[in-house]
């Protein structure tokens, strides 16, 4: 609650975009709460942050998630998985507990990817799937260049990427979906995270006079955007199953009433549990765009921002989370991820797991974002179960 008031929004749920002062202000109250905890803490070059634990030896048990929130975020999102990761710490040092393994705790930079893309930014460097100077060389929505902002809030760290390979992985999260909630189950074993295809669209016409040009000369974008808009919701419902497609984000020039608009741009959220079938979507889309830019006389130009394929998490893990949930007396049932997770790259390291509990109504990247307190406790005394048992395990 308290770091939900960090980047608070008038009626509830919270704003810290990526690099943001905001940003940086829950980045440092986060902190001081692993330095309470006697945490050592790892600023890394795109600014990850990670505490650990030492206590017995070897690589470190991971968790963690991010504290970054789109514009209108709710309260657990990412967050959520960092403070029951600080609490898992709390909790053995407390009871005595310790682990043959140091525990770590990650807040990894730019999860969402809302201002700056691609989502999972931070812990995709820190996996070593982009470079730390493609990271910083990264231009925000706003302009900012990702390198300068992390300067500017004082996260440009001095720890090298790729980071320390874990024994193993596991990110707790709300489900951010209505599965859960709908079937009564309160945890989630997530077998893994479905593809996510992300473009930016420029759509070039010509600006022109709403009153005086015919209908017949125009070069509209915006009509382009529209019919590129409708043309994504008709391909996810023709595909059915999995298929999502989002247009979140679109901007207009010169933006008013009168006026055709020069340019329009528009942002696409794509995906897919299935590689195949994403592809497929991706190429309808080139197809439709072609058309589209012959038949309204506008230039269409695409860019794309994030490009994951489907990963599937390491079935140990998947096991381990279904029986330690059960032996807590939780339902539980296997399910994959909607969402994009820092948990799907630090798959790429190491052993890799996550568990679920429900989201209200299926609610987020929504102010009223909700998940019950029993299940918040579920999910985090979960977690402890997981990660003391990963300290045990041999891979
Ligand atoms: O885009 C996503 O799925 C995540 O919220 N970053
Ligand atoms: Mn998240
Ligand atoms: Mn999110």
């Amino acid at each position: 609650m308290s770091l939900g008031e960090v980047g608070g929004l008038p009626g509830g749920g919270c704003n810290r975009l990526a690099l943001t002062d905001a940003d940086r202000d829950g980045r440092d109250l986060v902190v001081s709460w692993m330095r309470d905890l006697d945490m050592e803490v790892n600023i890394d070059a795109v600014g990850n942050v990670i505490g650990t634990w030492h206590v017995g030896s070897g690589a470190a048990v991971m968790t963690g998630s991010h504290i970054d929130t789109v514009r209108t975020g709710g309260l657990y999102d990412g967050n959520y998985g960092v403070l029951a990761g600080l609490a898992v710490v709390e909790t053995c040092q407390r009871h005595g507990i310790t682990p043959a393994r140091p525990l770590s705790v990650g807040i990894f930079t730019d999860e969402e990817g809302a201002r700056f893309a691609p989502d999972m930014l931070g812990s995709l460097v820190y996996a070593g799937g982009m470079s730390v100077e493609d990271a910083h060389d990264v231009i925000g929505i706003d302009g900012a260049r990702l390198g300068d902002e992390l300067k500017r809030i004082g996260y440009l760290g001095p720890t090298p990427c790729p980071g320390a390979v874990p024994h193993a992985f596991v990110e707790l999260h709300i489900e951010q979906g209505p599965l859960l909630e709908v079937n009564s189950v309160r945890i989630g074993a997530v077998t893994g995270v479905q593809g996510i295809s992300w473009q930016h669209v420029t759509i070039d016409g010509q600006s022109n006079h709403a009153g005086t040009t015919p209908m017949h000369l125009r070069k509209d974008p915006a009509f382009a955007a529209a019919s590129l808009t409708v043309f994504l919701r008709q391909l996810a419902q023709r595909f059915g199953g999995n298929q999502v497609c989002t247009v979140g984000k679109i901007d207009v020039h010169p933006n008013l009433t009168n006026v055709v608009p020069s340019r329009v741009s528009l942002t696409l959220d794509v995906r897919n549990t299935d590689e195949n079938l994403l592809k497929k979507a991706e190429r309808e889309i080139e197809e439709f765009c072609s058309r589209l830019a012959d038949e309204e006389h506008v230039t269409i130009t695409r860019r794309s921002l994030a490009r994951f394929e489907p990963v599937v998490f390491d079935d140990r893990i998947v096991s381990m989370v279904e029986e330690l949930a059960k032996d807590r007396g939780n339902s539980v049932q296997r399910m994959p991820s909607g969402a994009g997770h820092d948990a799907q790259m630090l798959s790429r390291m190491c052993p890799t797991g996550m568990i679920f509990v429900p989201s209200h109504k299926g609610l987020s990247h929504n102010v009223n974002e909700h998940t019950d307190r029993d299940d918040l406790v579920a999910g985090a005394n979960l977690l402890l179960d997981v990660m003391l048992k990963l300290a045990e395990t041999t891979f």
